[in-house]
């Protein structure tokens, strides 16, 4: 592993980002307080609030009764969840447009490791952070607070340290003194308990807590203790881990009885192949296997594969192969409780397109 202070990372955050969705999706919204969450009249909870809310006081996690007190006038609105996550995959996409190292921490955030771009360039990675900033705003019409540093805990600091719309560099000389202001409570593996702790020992900042010495942490805290000392001093080496690359798109059902039907069987499939082609048009993918999977009365699970050019996208073609799969393991004649389709060996539409321009089909092989 690199030394830590040799790593180029940013942290993107949206600004409000339920809120501003909805000020963006309508025109009437814009400028008024906004509180997405539950109902204000029953028991449910602030999810975020437009910066016009926030003026008054009215936080994420606070009771809705009591924004509705601070704000009365603002306008509650039900989350869309498919809407925000659809959001979410067009940004990463933005991301992972630069580096394949990003790491998602919630819809609205992630980390991104840019070393390999710029080094420990931290000028050349401002330049990247104010690039995708500005790609954001183009393809969403939202905005994001980006913090460039050279750990992922700095990074996180640094987009929190201007908002909205920010852009905050952390260099290794400038760690310090951002450290010696931050709330103990915002160091990463610090929650409400140990800052509690914190709080009966009078540490409330990173300049308190780094009075102590790496002895008495551990003696607290254990092992933990010494990731406290480091981080309080600025080190941290923890690496961006990016979400595993999906490898299959499956989809299956399990009977409430056993069916013994070939018939039976073939509509089931065809259920199946028009959720997976679903799946697969969503995540603009095709794949060059296809695998039905069964489980038998007595649990024994078969699978049958076959491998085909060019990939499948659509269910009528899955079914083209499923049916004889289907058909060599009814050879078996047992009733069947189980039924799968699976596409791997995944290739995305851009590939493909590049592949058939160059009408090379023994590259699918
Ligand atoms: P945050 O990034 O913490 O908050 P935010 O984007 O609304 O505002 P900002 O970053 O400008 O401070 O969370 C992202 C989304 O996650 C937020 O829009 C709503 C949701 N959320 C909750 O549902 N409950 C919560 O307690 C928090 C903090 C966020
Ligand atoms: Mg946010």
């Amino acid at each position: 592993m690199q030394e830590h202070h040799q790593r180029a990372i940013l942290h993107l955050d949206l600004d409000a980002f339920y809120a501003s969705v909805e000020q963006r999706d309508n025109l009437a919204l814009r400028g008024r307080p906004v509180i997405v969450g539950g109902d204000p009249q029953g028991r449910g909870v602030v999810a975020t609030a437009s910066y016009e809310a926030r003026r008054f006081g009215v936080h994420s996690a606070q009771p809705c009764r009591q924004a509705l007190q601070l704000c009365p006038d603002a306008v509650f609105l039900r989350p869309r969840f498919e809407v925000y996550r659809a959001i979410s995959q067009q940004i990463q996409a933005i991301y992972r447009h630069y580096t394949p190292l990003v790491e998602p921490l919630a819809l609205d955030e992630a980390y991104l490791d840019i070393t390999s771009i710029v080094g420990d360039d931290l000028v050349a990675a401002a330049q990247i952070a104010r690039d995708i900033k500005q790609e954001i705003v183009a393809q969403t019409q939202l905005t994001a607070s980006a913090g460039v540093s050279y750990s992922k805990m700095l990074s996180k600091v640094a987009s929190a340290h201007q908002k909205p719309n920010g852009l905050t560099v952390i260099t290794p000389q400038e760690a310090l003194v951002f450290l010696d202001a931050l709330p103990v409570g915002k160091i990463f593996g610090v929650g409400e308990v140990t800052e509690a702790r914190f709080r009966d020992l009078d540490i409330f900042y990173g300049r308190d807590l780094r009075q102590l010495s790496l002895g008495r942490l551990q003696e607290l805290f254990g092992k933990r203790g010494t990731d406290l000392y480091r981080f309080v001093r600025g080190e941290d080496d923890r690496p961006i881990e990016p979400v595993r690359e999906r490898k299959s798109v499956g989809q299956e059902t399990t009977f409430e009885r056993d069916i013994a039907n070939r018939e039976e069987m073939l509509a089931v499939l065809e259920h199946l192949a028009e959720q997976v082609a679903q799946r697969l048009s969503e995540l603009e993918i095709a794949g060059k296997t296809i695998t039905l999977k069964v489980r038998w009365h007595d649990f024994q699970l078969m699978t049958r594969s076959k491998s085909v050019a060019p990939p499948i996208q659509d269910a009528p073609t899955m079914m083209r192969y499923l049916r004889p799969l289907l058909d060599t393991l009814l050879a078996e004649n047992r009733p069947v409780r189980l039924l799968g389709v699976t596409l791997s060996h995944l290739v995305s539409h851009g590939e493909l397109n590049r592949l058939e321009q160059l009408r090379m089909p023994s590259l699918w092989e």
